[in-house]
């Protein structure tokens, strides 16, 4: 154990003091020290803000318009409401696509209706009404996604009935989306509204009859700078076909016959898992937890996809494209930890990346002192047992089936004979561990960080590295440490897969190693601030 978390409970016990008793409370139950000699490991998560403290989360319409619809090419998508709204995602989460030959891409424009106080008092629809017929008459697409803003819902403007007639009188698939900034705690809800939408009126409204031997989808994957382009490169050099993606680099006509595909691989499973599990119900498409982030989970999940097809041919490629993609990257990834190893990183993002990042740090000899979500469920945490369900039964690739026994019911599982064996040794089935299982005793796990807490916890831990995105960079930038966006990856990428992993070592040596991080001093040292005025801080 390090010496900076010797003494961790006290540095929580003073991060916490400075609060009210009933902000303490609160704050507290979303803090947790890891300590693998405790039963019960519980953290409180996806609750409300408390008023007043400033969070780093975003709002259901970010999670919607900008996370799960942004990155589709083909869809044009109108945001119904002020031109703020349309502004922050326009480019700003750097999700990427090249549209495939003849195919279009409009991920690069920003449509909105610009609403004005004036279409707040006497309704915004008729602007909607124009708006759609602009973009079909400039832009001629297959599918129109309108999504709503806050005003929208507090005025009552029928964003569905609209999309519905406009479906009609364009002939092209237009979809609308309640997505009001307010509905629910954080970006989460719009995941929700998003994928739902989706699943309902827009996967299984086509059919194509694939010709694909190993046909997968790839689900909570956005290809932020470029990881979807180095991940499908592997999937294609092994020999998979991706039928669709939700949704980085992804199209919204590929979904339309999502369903003809053979397996689901989820990559973050925060924003997308329900989905996974509502294919595996209507379809019976199973889905697998994947991670390319990180050399040795890419190869974990590389090695679980061959394990399902359960094809030796599959698997003998599997380890052929590991060990030639290994070869170019394994003797300066060594070179780095070598340069790294002792360094400590503190990690806060969304919902996913704060678990599957440690383990990229790790390979590269950084360990992660605290590493929280903005919006993650319990189950990102605490992790969560997985049993598909209960109709499945093993298809024409004759694919073993396990029974297994769980609250009195019986769930039959379709497995490979190597994964059936394994599992059988460690029941209840564990499929998707969560983040403080991997944590290494004595670090934090934090829920809803604020800037209190980021400051006072860096100035405890010093960490050499602050992952977090661009509401908080800066903050530690002034405090003099280095820090790198895990949102947008700021201007660089791809991270993902094995060449993504020496970018972003190579990215991390760039900064860590910078010695211009000792020069700093924070402002606030220098000069008296309000709150040193008046005998705080
Ligand atoms: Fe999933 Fe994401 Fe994340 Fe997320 Fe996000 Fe993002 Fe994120 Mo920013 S879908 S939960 S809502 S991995 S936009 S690509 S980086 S907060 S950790
Ligand atoms: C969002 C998008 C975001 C924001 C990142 C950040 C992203 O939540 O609306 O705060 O730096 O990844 O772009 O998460």
């Amino acid at each position: 154990m390090k010496d900076s978390k010797a003494g961790i409970e006290e540095i929580l016990d003073d991060v916490l003091q400075s609060y009210p008793a009933k902000s303490m409370k609160n704050r507290k139950e979303h803090i947790l020290v890891k300590d693998r000699n405790k039963s019960e490991l519980k953290i409180k998560a996806n609750t409300r803000t408390i008023p007043g403290i400033i969070t780093n989360r975003g709002c259901a319409y970010a999670g919607c318009r900008g996370v799960v619809l942004g990155p589709l090419k083909d869809v044009v998508q109108i945001v119904h409401g002020p031109i703020g709204c349309s502004y922050y995602a326009w480019g700003m989460r750097r999700h990427q696509g090249l549209a495939a030959e003849g195919g279009k891409n409009f991920i690069n424009y920003t449509f909105s209706t610009d609403m004005q106080d004036s279409d707040v008092v006497f309704g915004g629809e008729r602007k909607l009404k124009e708006a759609i017929k602009e973009a079909v008459e400039i832009f001629n697409p297959s599918t129109i996604m309108i999504t709503a803003t806050c005003p929208v819902g507090l005025i009552g403007d029928d964003i569905n009935s609209i999309a519905k007639q406009a479906e009609e009188e364009y002939g092209i698939t237009v979809m609308a989306f309640n997505c009001e900034g307010y509905k629910g705690v954080s970006q989460s809800a719009g995941h929700h509204i998003a994928n739902n939408e989706i699943m309902d009126n827009l996967v299984g409204i086509k059919d194509k009859e694939l010709d694909y031997k190993y046909p997968i989808n790839l689900m909570g994957e956005y290809n932020i700078g470029g990881d979807a382009f180095e991940i499908e490169r592997i999937l294609h050099k092994i020999g998979y076909d991706v039928v669709a993606s939700f949704s980085g680099n992804g199209t919204a006509d590929q979904i339309k016959y999502s369903h003809e595909a053979d397996l689901n691989l989820v990559q973050c499973h925060r924003s997308i898992n329900y989905i996974a599990e509502m294919f595996e119900e209507k379809y019976g498409i199973p889905w697998l937890k994947v991670n390319f982030l990180g050399v040795d989970a890419t190869i974990e999940s590389l090695r679980n996809m061959a394990e399902y097809f359960a094809d030796p041919e599959l698997q003998e490629r599997t380890e052929k494209v590991i060990a030639e993609e290994l070869a170019q990257i394994e003797a300066p990834l060594n070179r780095y930890k070598e340069l790294f190893t002792g360094k400590t990183a503190f990690l806060f993002v969304g919902g996913s990346r704060a678990h599957h990042y440690q383990n990229v740090f790790k390979r590269i000899g950084i360990e992660t002192v605290v590493a929280g979500y903005e919006f993650g469920h319990r189950d990102d945490y605490e992790g969560r047992e997985v049993i598909p369900d209960i109709e499945m039964t093993a298809d024409d690739r004759n694919i073993p089936e396990l029974e297994v026994t769980k609250d009195d019911k019986k769930y039959r599982l379709r497995i490979s004979q190597a994964k059936k064996e394994e599992l059988q040794q460690k029941m209840p089935l564990d499929y998707y561990g969560g983040m403080i299982k991997e944590m290494e005793d004595g670090s934090v796990a934090i829920d809803d960080l604020n800037h209190h807490e980021q400051i006072k916890l860096t100035e405890a831990l010093k960490p050499d590295i602050y992952c977090s995105g661009i509401k908080d960079k800066y903050t530690s930038h002034k405090m003099g440490i280095f820090s790198k966006q895990l949102h947008s990856y700021d201007y660089s990428g791809p991270y993902a897969g094995f060449k993504g992993h020496l970018q972003f070592a190579e990215d991390i040596a760039a900064g860590i190693l910078n010695p211009s991080w000792s020069y700093i001093t924070p402002p606030w040292k220098e000069k008296t601030t309000l709150e040193g005025s008046f005998g705080g801080g």
